[in-house]
């Protein structure tokens, strides 16, 4: 193999993605430059980097989305390339277009890509032109409730409407009849303007119960593009993700749906001029149609599914294609061996409605043995800050078929310990424990179900909860000696008519 352009390169993330990417660059023989905030000073990432860099203090908008900073950094320590991880500045066409202006390597997408895919309608535009089956509706904004009556009754009831501005669930209301359009139509765009300064939604078909199911690409800058299979993504609380797998179990039942949304993918990244690693987002419904929703133009938290079950290492390949290496890979190439589960450690309190159980890791036994895989970004007696999301560790196992996968995730999630703070590790027995789970019977509303059916339902917060929570934080902040949760981080809104403290 040709040795690494790069002598040294600069990981603008923290946590276990950090962690990730450096291990990669030692095993390319490349030296790793970690960045770093008040609170993570003491991080394993600190620790395992060649080098490390200060950039400020706790809040993000000082540090790790202080795109001047991040690049001063590089300049200062000689890194040739800045690896963005994701979340922060991983889908910042303004860093990556700042990057190649100071000569540093953006190790991602192009900047005009981010930029196009970025916009969720734009993206839609997109897909349309490239073929590629998205969901029924009218991008447009709605421009008042007649029109709203409008398009629903044109495109049938139940509709959903969408926030124009943003993502990730909010501003997002379901209306199942046109008596409930007024309401939703309110709701969603006071949220809206709430979540994203822009009260603008549109509306779509309701797709009920869907999948959510992604498609990993890999491409490189002579527009040689490859799918590297799905990721079954449809275990998510409050649209966060908790559990991932692949292969998909609808895939297992349907292989010509693999090929099908792989050509979809295909054709969207090439529309879109992209290289790098991608993943293209899909909602899959009952009757195995698929429809186009986003393309995440970063590594995905979940990319070990595909890893384990492919062979491939996507920062390997990342970090060689933003070198200038072709993608040696054909699409007959790419095989998919045994199934792979992926859960999301989390120090978060499911006594307190998983709410964010940031502390002083006292104890920590993680699991290992055959198949098992642990991307972790802490250590027996770091302290777990407050400032940020309370991702602790992926725990992800692979095995020869999913049966025996669920069988090792259980034995792995039983030998893991975290004492201390409180995590989310007891929710996952629960999980790979149900039926409906085993039988691979997965939709986006899985873990509300389950919980109902376990007499769990999600709690609801009352406005005197908030009251106290709001309170706790203006106490907290009074402590000289704490940092109380950074605004950025924690938020509360309403949604459907119940409110919930919200990462
Ligand atoms: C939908 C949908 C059903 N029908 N669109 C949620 C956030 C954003 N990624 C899109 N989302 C959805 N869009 C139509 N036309 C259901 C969801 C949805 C969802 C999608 C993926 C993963 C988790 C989800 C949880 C709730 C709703």
């Amino acid at each position: 193999m040709r040795p690494p352009k790069f002598r040294k390169v600069l990981v603008a993330n923290r946590g276990e993605i950090a962690v990730r990417v450096i291990r990669a660059l030692r095993e390319l023989g490349i030296a790793s430059v970690a960045v770093y905030s008040d609170t993570d000073r003491d991080s394993l990432a600190v620790r395992m980097a060649n080098e490390a860099v200060h950039l400020g203090a706790a809040a993000s908008s000082e540090s790790y989305l202080a795109i001047e900073k991040i690049i001063g950094a590089a300049q200062r320590t000689g890194a040739q390339a800045i690896h963005p991880g994701y979340g922060f500045l991983s889908e910042n066409a303004d860093f990556a277009e700042a990057c190649e202006r100071a000569g540093i390597v953006f190790i991602g997408p192009p900047a005009a890509a981010i930029r196009k895919l970025g916009s969720k309608t734009a993206a839609r535009r997109l897909a349309i032109a490239a073929g590629a089956p998205v969901v029924p509706g009218v991008q447009k904004p709605v421009l008042d409730l007649d029109d709203a009556r409008h398009i629903a009754a044109e495109i049938s009831y139940p509709v959903i409407l969408k926030a124009a501005a943003g993502g990730g669930g909010k501003g997002m209301r379901r209306v199942n009849t046109e008596g409930e359009l007024e309401a939703g139509l309110r709701d969603a765009s006071s949220e809206a303007e709430r979540s994203f300064k822009s009260s603008e939604v549109y509306i779509e078909k309701l797709v009920t119960k869907p999948r959510h199911i992604e498609i990993q690409i890999l491409g490189d800058r002579d527009g040689h593009v490859i799918h590297l299979g799905e990721r079954e993504c449809s275990l998510q609380r409050r649209h966060q993700k908790v559990v991932e797998e692949c292969p998909s179990p609808v895939m297992l039942a349907c292989p010509e749906l693999r090929h099908a949304m792989g050509e979809a993918a295909l054709r969207v990244a090439r529309a879109a001029g992209y290289y790098n690693a991608g993943t293209c987002e899909f909602l899959v419904d009952e009757h195995r149609n698929f429809y186009f929703l986003e393309m995440n133009t970063r590594l995905q938290v979940e990319h070990p599914v595909t890893e384990l079950v492919t062979g491939l290492d996507l920062v390997h390949w990342q970090l060689r294609i933003a070198a200038g290496e072709s993608l040696a890979l054909q699409q007959e190439d790419i095989h998919f061996r045994g199934s792979a589960i992926e859960c999301r450690v989390y120090a978060e309190d499911p006594e307190q409605n998983y709410m964010p159980s940031p502390g002083k890791i006292l104890g920590l036994k993680e699991p290992s043995g055959p198949g098992i895989r642990i991307d972790s970004g802490v250590y027996p007696g770091w302290t777990v800050p407050m400032d940020y999301d309370p991702l602790l560790a992926k725990l992800a196992v692979w095995a020869e078929d999913r049966p025996s996968a669920i069988r090792r995730m259980l034995r792995a999630v039983r030998e893991y310990s975290v004492t201390g703070i409180q995590t989310n590790l007891r929710l996952f027995q629960e999980i790979l424990e149900d039926t409906h789970f085993d039988a691979g019977l997965l939709h986006t509303g899985f873990l509300d179900e389950m919980m109902a059916r376990r007499g769990r339902g999600e709690e609801q917060f009352e406005m005197h909860d908030i009251a106290a929570i709001v309170a706790a934080f203006h106490v907290a902040r009074q402590q000289p000696q704490r940092t109380a949760p950074s605004a950025e981080r924690t938020s509360l809104w309403r949604s459907a008519g119940r409110t919930e403290v919200m990462r």
